[in-house]
């Protein structure tokens, strides 16, 4: 496995890359959840009302290359991330997304889960 054994308290930041600018506070996102490891903020697409990007700090390119540790991390964050979304929204369910690689759509290269919730007749499946 390519992050077997990677050091996962290695400090990961691409100056390039939209996502970690986002970390660093250089480009403003409207925050959903932050801790030390991870951060959770509003997507700029209009397809979803709180569509929510769930991200680890550090960046990795996709999913294959997060150590295990810190895809740990961010999965326990998931239920807590979908449960603010859910309760700021007064909606009841929604989808987990996550794209690896152009032809699957990833068009931001920074690993990240999508939290979609979903309202009733929104039509919204299988977009993102
Ligand atoms: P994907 O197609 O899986 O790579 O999803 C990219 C997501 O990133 C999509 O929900 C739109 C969002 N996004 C792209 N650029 C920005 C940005 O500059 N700010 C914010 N808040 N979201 C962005």
């Amino acid at each position: 496995h390519p992050a077997a054994g990677k050091d996962a308290t290695a400090t990961t930041s691409d100056p390039a890359c939209i996502f970690c600018r986002i970390v660093r506070g250089d480009l403003p996102a409207h925050k959903v959840y932050e801790d030390e490891h991870v951060l959770a903020f509003l997507g700029n697409s209009s397809s979803s009302t709180c569509h929510t990007l769930l991200i680890p700090k550090k960046h990795y390119r996709e999913l294959r290359d997060m150590p295990a540790d810190s895809m740990a991390v961010l999965g326990a964050r998931m239920p807590l991330v979908a449960d603010a979304v859910m309760s700021g929204m007064g909606a009841q369910d929604f989808n987990i997304l996550q794209n690896n690689g152009h032809i699957a759509g990833q068009k931001v290269l920074h690993v990240h889960f999508h939290v979609i919730p979903r309202y009733k007749n929104d039509r919204h499946w299988p977009r993102s």
